[in-house]
């Protein structure tokens, strides 16, 4: 049995697929259309309670969700591939570091950029600045980050790992177009290189693709 994937365009599902892609192992995609709110629907809330994606059915039949534990669970089920630096290494300490980073500190930022609404007592009056104050503080993250790309184009200096894909995917959310090429090249050009990458380009171009 194939891996399932349930997945949106451009969500946080595009940076397991890229992970899947590199394994070369077969997987079937679900779609749950973010733009149409499909994650509330009850059939959904039986695959993840949390109602968000990704969630990934793995070929033994069981089901995981959160993205970081897909991720090191993929890099655990499929060596070969070499998502991860050497697991003793003083390299995987650095990218289990940045991908946490941009998991926990960045990431659920998001959130409060798509549904201000949740998070104000008054959505009327205050999801505006909510949502500024989000982008606010988003950029001074991803600054941080871009300090310590420590490779070029990878974030560990001579090799890629899962927290390439990680910081591709999540650096082209929150409407920062305009901004992030003159401050943060370093994660523009490892983008970039992740794009390229030959098993993730088809999977990028479907996500991130301008359409119409
Ligand atoms: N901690 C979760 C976060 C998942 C998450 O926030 N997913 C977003 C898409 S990128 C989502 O499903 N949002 C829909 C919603 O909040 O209703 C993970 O790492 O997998």
């Amino acid at each position: 049995m194939p891996y399932t994937l349930y997945g949106s365009r451009r969500s946080g599902s595009c940076i397991v697929e890229l992970a899947l892609a590199e394994t070369r192992a077969p997987y079937d995609v679900q779609d749950v259309d973010l733009r149409l709110d499909q994650q509330r629907d009850a059939t959904y809330a039986a695959v993840n309670p949390q109602r968000k994606l990704p969630a990934l059915t793995m070929p033994n039949g069981e089901t995981l969700t959160e993205s970081v534990a897909i991720l090191l669970t993929l890099d655990r089920l499929h060596p070969d591939a070499k998502l991860m630096p050497p697991p003793q290494s003083g390299a995987y300490g650095q990218a289990l570091r940045w991908l946490m980073f941009v998991a926990t500190e960045i990431y659920p930022i998001v959130e409060i950029n798509d549904y201000p609404e949740r998070f104000v007592a008054d959505p009327a009056g205050d999801a505006k600045a909510m949502r500024e104050n989000a982008r606010r503080i988003w950029r001074d993250r991803w600054l941080i980050v871009e300090e310590h790309v420590a490779g070029a184009p990878f974030l560990l200096s001579g090799r890629f790992c899962l927290s390439d894909l990680y910081i591709a995917v999540v650096s082209r959310w929150a409407q920062q177009d305009d901004w992030r090429p003159g401050n943060i090249p370093k994660v523009e050009a490892l983008t970039q290189a992740v794009a390229g990458r030959e098993a993730c380009a088809p999977v990028w171009e479907r996500h991130f693709a301008k359409t119409g």
